[in-house]
């Protein structure tokens, strides 16, 4: 044959390849879409980002094609969203449209959609209004969360002072105390800081969570029905998976045991008394498959997320003692050395309020929010967006708005204090997301971080093992979530 073996595999090559391309391009739907850069068969247009550097590509991209554009992961159409106006046009101008979460084929083997995170429709509706009511101050029977707080707080600070006058990287402390206090909210219990128990669910957590940001966890997230059968490091996220929904049908069982109705110790208590209360209607959403994937939720949204802004905010201010001195003026002032803090003391202490929202506008850890999907056909802009269509609010590029903050890349408290020192709200402070399906957490985040860092500076002055000149506080580079370097702190009583 003329051909030969390698020139048949050529042709029928490009063959295939082309017929790819006229499906590629017969599947597009007619309509008016946002602009965006033109996506390769299959691939999409995963070769014009990086996967080290994610969020800073996405808001790249932006400057070609503008706030709002069209943008391809493999074959999954995605409108991307940036920067205020747009932000709050799509998710609270129009709300109601983009309140799924759209089925990613990845939920498919992890929690379905059951649960809080990935739910949608009426699901979502009935699981957001429980866990709302369940998550407020007094919602869990008669321990209220701060008193857990509060308390998770005072064992924070007595780790803090074994230390003596030896200096520590609080990353491992700040991390259990934070788990503690989702443990304690949904299990009922903390767990003391060497318990070996909660040294491997933590480190389950963990394994889960950095092998999903590996380039190979990004992959799983795209290709997950091929990436499943390919060894790699992203294979752990499956298996932590299946380890930490093992742990939460265990404690379940234990609940169920144990439980009184009329005083529920936890979030796991009031959901089985709701299970008990609609067990006669068969289409009720309180059933086991809802109640271990919203305990999962909870532990994934509440540790990391919290305890990495936590140990970014301690970083900054030993890199600013005079901001910390302000703030241990504002604590002596308002509650003083013989009580401990309580989240009333808030709205009194402008300063140190200021500060903790400028800690999470420039710590910036969640620059890229999870997808919102169209619930329906809808006109966005003058684009049509079509049902089942992705929305990816990219935060990072609302935090950092120039048009809304003079000095985006500065950490600078005065982002949020007007002239007289008063605490200035400011609309583009949207770390936890923006309207309907904003965090479920973001009361109980901003209990933590108020509690913790109050506790904290009560008690101690942070000192810098190097000097201030020489700490760093952008984030750690090549990483998709924006997460501060290590460091060392000496805690000094005061
Ligand atoms: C989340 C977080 C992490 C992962 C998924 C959802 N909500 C933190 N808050």
């Amino acid at each position: 044959m003329a051909l030969g073996l390698v020139g048949t595999f050529l042709l029928v090559s490009c063959i295939t390849a082309l017929l790819y391309l006229i499906a590629w391009r017969g599947k597009k739907k007619p309509g008016n879409l946002p602009p965006g850069p033109i996506p390769l068969p299959l691939l999409g247009n995963i070769l014009q980002i990086s996967t080290k550097e994610l969020p800073q590509s996405l808001v790249k991209l932006s400057e070609q094609y503008g706030p709002v554009y069209m943008f391809y992961l493999g074959s999954q159409p995605i409108v991307m969203l940036l920067g205020y106006d747009a932000m709050k046009e799509a998710f609270i101008d129009h709300g109601d449209a983009f309140t799924d979460r759209g089925n990613t084929e990845l939920n498919e083997f992890l929690l379905q959609d059951y649960g809080i995170i990935a739910s949608n429709g009426e699901r979502w509706k009935v699981m957001r209004r429980f866990s709302l009511m369940t998550l407020r101050n007094f919602g869990m029977g008669k321990r209220s969360i701060e008193e857990r707080i509060q308390e998770e707080s005072q064992c924070l600070a007595e780790a803090f002072k074994k230390y003596k006058g030896s200096s520590f990287d609080p990353v491992r402390l700040l991390g259990q105390a934070v788990s503690n206090i989702i443990c304690s909210v949904v299990f009922g219990e903390r767990f003391d800081y060497e318990d070996k128990t909660f040294a491997i669910l933590i480190s389950n957590f963990r394994e889960i969570l950095e092998s999903a940001n590996t380039p190979y966890g990004q992959l799983l997230n795209t290709f997950p029905r091929l990436m499943r059968r390919i060894p790699g490091p992203h294979q752990k996220v499956l298996k932590g998976f299946v380890k930490v929904k093992q742990y939460v049908s265990d404690s379940v069982k234990s609940h169920q045991e144990t439980a009184d109705i009329n005083y529920p110790r936890d979030f796991i208590d009031c959901f089985l008394a709701r299970m008990e209360e609609e067990k006669d209607n068969p289409k009720s959403e309180f059933h086991n498959e809802n109640l271990v994937a919203a305990v999962v939720d909870l532990f994934f949204a509440g540790t990391e997320t919290t305890s990495t802004t936590l140990r970014y905010g301690f970083l900054i201010l030993l890199k600013y003692p005079e901001i910390q001195g302000k703030i241990h003026k504002e604590i002596d002032q308002v509650i003083g050395q013989d009580r401990c803090p309580s989240v009333e003391d808030r709205s009194k202490m402008p300063y140190t309020d200021a500060v903790i929202h400028e800690i999470q506008r420039f710590a910036d850890i969640f620059p890229v929010g999870l997808p919102h999907a169209a619930n329906r056909d809808t006109t966005f802009r003058g684009y049509h967006i079509p049902k089942g269509t992705f929305m990816l609010p990219v935060l990072t590029s609302v935090l950092k708005d120039p048009k809304c903050f003079k000095n985006p890349e500065k950490f600078d408290p005065s982002h949020f204090l007007d002239e007289n020192g008063r605490f200035k709200k400011n609309d583009a402070f949207m770390p936890f997301s923006a309207g309907k399906r904003m965090c479920a957490g973001e009361g109980l985040a901003r209990m933590e971080l108020f509690l913790f860092f109050t506790t904290i500076l009560q008690k101690f002055t942070l000192k810098p093992t190097v000097k201030t000149e020489d700490i760093q506080i952008t984030p750690e580079p090549n990483t998709n979530g924006s997460r501060p370097r290590r460091y060392q702190m000496y805690a000094e009583p005061r």
